[in-house]
């Protein structure tokens, strides 16, 4: 089954530009990714809006995949000569380590600003990452406290916000930025089941369909028969959604696919990871 994704609303587009004004000001730059797809989450233009800057690579959402995958995932981009830090934000795990990861920059900064003379200035950090990934939800976590909006539905941060997190950190809270034109379908569906684009882009039936052809892929399928009482083997998921309907939905489709999504959204039928580290590598 063919799906067509595309979804870059005028609020991105404009954040996109300011993002990148903001990013002349800002010394280091925290990057979040979706932990159940730390590949289909990544944004290709990011690594040139950063330059030379140093870059924080945080898989957030560490509560949503198993603690063998996650483990895997680390010594895969290790092999890329990359540090990964997992984070929830949603319980704070993980949220101190980035923290003095970030302010371990700001020390070297003003240690520069001592040798001229200068006095010492919190180091300067952003969020950045796709819709939903979890970035406000950090910058709460790392104060304690809500002090910016932090929702499950993709685009809540509609602006740039700068945050002062202690007398050492200062941190920018950013729209989640999308590329304009998504290149890959197969992302797109997986951005599209874990909710970090908005829901005006696709249709929730032939998602959830997707999302249980992925699940068979994958070998999960025994959480589908444990759920829902059908076996997703033997047939396809457009199917299943249907049988789904016809069985405990009184055939409402649209109902049967997103009581699928969100169950998985939720996290109530498991951690499940929709990718894992490529092998050929
Ligand atoms: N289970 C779980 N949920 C999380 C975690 N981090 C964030 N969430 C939830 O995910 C949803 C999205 O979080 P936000 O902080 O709004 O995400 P964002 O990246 O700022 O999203 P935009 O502003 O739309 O780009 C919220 O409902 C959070 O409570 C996590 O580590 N685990
Ligand atoms: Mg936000």
């Amino acid at each position: 089954m063919s799906i067509s994704i595309q979804w870059y609303p005028g609020h991105i587009s404009k954040a996109e530009k300011n993002l990148k004004e903001q990013l002349k000001l800002v010394d280091v730059v925290l990057e979040v990714r979706d932990a159940r797809i730390p590949l289909a989450s990544h944004h290709p233009q990011v690594k040139n809006w950063i330059g030379n800057k140093p870059r924080i690579l945080i898989l957030n959402r560490l509560d949503m995949v198993p603690e063998s995958v996650r483990q895997d995932w680390l010594k895969w981009f290790r092999g890329q000569g990359e540090t990964v830090y997992y984070t929830n934000a949603k319980e704070g795990q993980g949220i101190r380590a980035i923290s003095k990861a970030a302010q371990e920059v700001g020390v070297e900064i003003n240690a520069k600003r001592k040798s001229r003379g200068l006095l010492p200035r919190p180091v300067r950090a952003v969020v950045i990452g796709l819709p939903n990934v979890g970035k406000s939800a950090i910058i709460n976590r790392l104060l304690n406290r809500k002090v910016v909006e932090s929702a499950r539905r993709a685009g809540v941060t509609r602006q740039l916000r700068w945050v002062r997190i202690s007398e050492t950190l200062e941190l920018l809270d950013s729209p989640g930025v999308i590329p304009s034109r998504l290149e890959s379908q197969e992302d797109a569906v997986k951005l599209a089941i874990c909710e970090d684009i908005g829901d005006a882009a696709y249709d929730n039936q032939r998602v959830a369909a997707a999302f249980v052809d992925l699940l068979v892929k994958l070998e999960y399928e025994s959480i589908l028969k444990s759920r829902y009482g059908l076996d997703a083997l033997t047939m396809t998921g457009e199917e299943y959604i249907f049988q789904l309907a016809m069985t405990r939905y009184k055939e409402d489709r649209e109902r049967a696919a997103l009581q699928i999504l969100n169950d998985f959204r939720k996290g109530i039928i498991g951690a499940i990871p929709l990718e894992f580290p490529p092998s050929d590598v």
